[in-house]
């Protein structure tokens, strides 16, 4: 590996002087490289084939030379391998045909081997790590997220199914979500032994959750698969959007790394988040829409707030758009290379 300062940020000891860059969702839409291969395969299909995931994969570090890759996959290939029936829809994004929506459906889930299932994503894994000079960071979906799309079936903004079950009937709620956690965790390790060099948890939607809710329907099972990535001794980030209001919920998992949204002043929940728990974002993606100029002047001040940091991941605060203009990518990377302190 050439270049480890993602991996020394996670280890908080990075004094190189600027802090390492790498996006979330940054293969994808937005890149023209990726749209083309996307007109003629599926995007599942996409995901399950390991030559075109690398090639995916590799597209933003080829493009905008980040300090880390993040496997090309998706959070929703766990339901995919619990036979629900996943499908992308142009414009409508994840469907899914059997969606569970009771305790009763629980049973029915398969108790299938993750390993085996997934097994095309240890393939693309061996593949990249022979392609890369940089970390690979692997990457599941957190439970509580995993099930909202599984009891929706579909995008949701408020997750009304999920939150009726989860309130009318927590106990067959956890079931579900231990299932979840279980198979989520033989997943991670099976990504582990593939050669990934860290793990990001994305919660995304966890920001739906009050408090109390947040750290018994999210946190618990957070905790869990953290404590497994630890005991792989390899690093672990958590990320769900509304961490900058759970970001100390959060270091109770003591992960090595917590994932920040953009309505937080970095600076403050660095004071009160333990010094050894490194922090990762937070720039809001939508800067990505200004003019190049406002677009310097924000990075360049998220990276003043974060200076001699040795423990920070410069990130966006939630994934790229489909609609962002690659050269504001670039923009951003270059700005962050450049940096002298
Ligand atoms: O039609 C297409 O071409 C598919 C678009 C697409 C892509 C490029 C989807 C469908 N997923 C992905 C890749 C993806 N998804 C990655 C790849 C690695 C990278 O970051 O470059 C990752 C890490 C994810 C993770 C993911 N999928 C999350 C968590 C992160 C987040 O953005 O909050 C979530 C919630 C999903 C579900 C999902 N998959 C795809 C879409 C459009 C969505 C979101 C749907 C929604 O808004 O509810």
């Amino acid at each position: 590996m050439e270049n480890t300062l993602f991996l020394d940020a996670l280890a908080g000891k990075n004094f190189s002087g600027r802090p390492p860059v790498w996006l979330m969702r940054q293969a994808g839409r937005y890149m023209p490289q990726y749209r083309k291969i996307r007109e003629k395969y599926q995007f599942l299909e996409m995901c399950k084939t390991p030559e075109i995931a690398t090639e995916v994969t590799l597209q933003p570090v080829n493009a905008f030379g980040v300090d880390a890759a993040i496997l090309f996959s998706d959070i929703l290939v766990i339901p995919d391998a619990l036979d629900t029936g996943l499908r992308f829809e142009e414009g409508a994004g994840p469907i899914i045909d059997k969606p569970v929506r009771s305790s009763t459906d629980i049973p029915n889930l398969p108790s299938h081997s993750m390993k085996e299932k997934l097994s095309y994503v240890g393939q693309a894994i061996q593949l990249l790590k022979k392609e890369l000079k940089i970390p690979l960071i692997g990457f599941a979906g957190g439970p509580f997220t995993v099930a909202s799309y599984m009891i929706e079936g579909a995008s949701s903004k408020t997750l009304r199914n999920t939150k009726k079950w989860m309130l009318r009937d927590p106990d067959s709620f956890h079931r579900l979500l231990r299932k979840l956690t279980n198979d989520t965790i033989e997943y991670i390790e099976m990504q582990i032994d593939a050669g990934v060099d860290a793990i990001q948890i994305f919660d995304s939607w966890a920001h739906v959750l009050s408090h109390r809710h947040f750290k018994e329907f999210s946190l618990t099972y957070l905790k869990s698969i953290a404590n497994a990535v630890k005991a792989k001794d390899c690093p672990s980030i958590l990320f769900c959007r509304g961490s900058s209001v759970f970001a100390p919920q959060l270091a109770e998992a003591q992960p090595s790394c917590i994932g920040i949204d953009w309505n937080a002043d970095l600076a403050t929940v660095r004071k009160i988040i333990p010094n050894d728990i490194a922090l990762q974002g937070n720039l809001d993606p939508d800067i990505l829409y200004a003019p190049k100029e406002s677009l310097v002047k924000e990075v360049n001040s998220t990276l003043f707030t974060m200076q001699h940091s040795p423990n920070h991941i410069f990130n966006l605060g939630h994934g790229i758009a489909p609609d962002v203009s690659p050269d504001a990518v670039k923009t951003l990377v270059d700005t962050i290379k450049n940096y002298v302190p």
